[in-house]
């Protein structure tokens, strides 16, 4: 049985009061709340171990070197990786993606080549590409959507050609809800010996991840997302391609031998790690995954979804109510318009309500385009979210539109 109750005291943030209000905190597609034993486990290191990683023979360095490392496997395990080779720490999934773009467009991208990106891509993995196109004399083009904002495969299908260089797509829309078939894409992209990045910043906390059985090439996601700490991320990419690529960064730990003539690069994942990692945030995003795996992706899968469910349909009673993304697999994140109200004084209004959603373009303006909007309120629920915070939800819009 999932006690979402019992799961709550471990949130201490979630007892706290906003104006008066008891928070109900319903942006979690920007960030997740983290649980005690992370924040525990920080500060332990902090107290108890800490020294830097991979540098020293000393007893400290050493233990904070194994917790760092030990993290690493956790990572693999939770994404189901191969080797932890296949496992590079980065400071979030914008990172990851900066990674990727530079070192791939380094090595394997040339003027006249194409990257394919879905129009329902948050920023971060769009302006990487742009700026590696650009530099390259590449061309960006954009994967459509229904209006419902689900892919459209067979418009991907036309796409794909000798010229395509990579394939980069999200796993879940962090504004539409929409979860893409990216295991479908990377079939279809293989075809054509094309690599497929799997954008999974919002997926990753909702779902069990198994890059093997996604066959995806790489795949990024942020540890704040995953109730982990901020400042801290993942890359995955198969050992194959990641020893093809040239380093992003360079630097100490990402060398194997430095002269004045020529550097050489130390062996994955090292080779993409210059500088000291923030391997106190890597323990900490151990103790997350760890934390989630105990609660078990399945039922906290089934929690969420079920919670979504009952969201969209109390929300679809709300007269004037336009949701976005009517996609046949949605997760927890929905986005809506009430009215003509605007979205900003939804926001503020529900906010006074002790009510945390977020407002905006949410980092897609081009979805935005698509979907001729200039913004949205979102909803994004979390594995602690009950239904009676969609109830408070419900009842805060219905009182923001008695006043409109
Ligand atoms: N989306 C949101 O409120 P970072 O900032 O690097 O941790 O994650 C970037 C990112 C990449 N891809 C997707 C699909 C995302 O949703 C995000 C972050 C947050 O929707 C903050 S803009």
């Amino acid at each position: 049985m999932y006690d979402v109750k019992l799961v709550r005291e471990d949130f201490p943030i979630l007892s706290r009061e906003i104006y008066g209000k008891p928070l109900v905190y319903l942006d979690n597609g920007a960030t997740t709340q983290k649980p005690r034993q992370v924040v525990e486990a920080m500060v332990d290191e902090y107290y108890n171990v800490n020294a830097n990683v991979h540098r020293g023979v000393h007893f400290l360095s050493q233990q904070a070197t194994d917790l760092h490392e030990a993290s690493r496997e956790a990572v693999r395990q939770f994404i189901h990786a191969r080797s932890m080779s296949e496992i590079v720490f980065t400071r979030g999934t914008t990172e990851s993606i900066n990674l990727l773009a530079f070192s791939f467009g380094e090595a394997m991208v040339h003027a006249g080549d194409e990257v394919l990106v879905s129009v329902m891509e948050h920023h971060s993995n769009i302006v990487p590409w742009q700026m590696m196109c650009e530099r390259k004399g590449a061309q960006l083009r954009v994967i459509p959507m229904s209006d419902e904002g689900e892919l459209q495969l067979d418009a991907l299908e036309g796409m794909l050609n000798e010229r395509t260089r990579i394939v980069c797509c999200t796993q879940v829309s962090n504004v539409l809800g929409t979860v893409n078939p990216v295991k479908e894409v990377v079939k279809m992209a293989h075809k054509w010996g094309v690599p497929v990045l799997v954008d999974g910043a919002q997926s990753a906390p909702h779902m069990v991840v198994d890059v093997q059985d996604l066959d995806c090439d790489f795949f990024a996601f942020s540890g704040h997302k995953v109730y982990g700490p901020t400042g801290v991320g993942v890359l995955y990419g198969k050992e194959t391609w990641l020893e093809q690529l040239p380093p992003y960064q360079g630097g100490g730990e990402m060398i194997q031998k430095v002269t004045w003539e020529r550097t050489t690069y130390n062996q994955l994942p090292y080779k993409f790690e210059a500088g000291t990692p923030d391997y106190v945030a890597t323990h900490g995003l151990a103790k997350a995954l760890e934390y989630v795996s105990a609660l078990g992706m399945e039922n906290i899968e089934t929690h969420e979804q079920a919670l979504t469910r009952y969201a969209l349909k109390r929300l679809g009673e709300i007269e004037g109510m336009q949701i976005f993304g009517k996609a046949n697999e949605h997760d927890a994140v929905i986005s809506f318009l009430v009215g003509n109200i605007h979205h900003l004084d939804m926001g503020t209004l529900l906010d006074h309500l002790g009510i945390a959603v977020r407002t905006g373009h949410h980092c897609a303006e081009p979805l935005m385009r698509r979907l001729g909007i200039e913004g949205t309120v979102r909803a994004s629920f979390a594995l602690y979210n009950t239904t009676e915070e969609v109830d408070a939800l419900v009842e805060g819009i219905e009182q923001v539109r008695r006043m409109f």
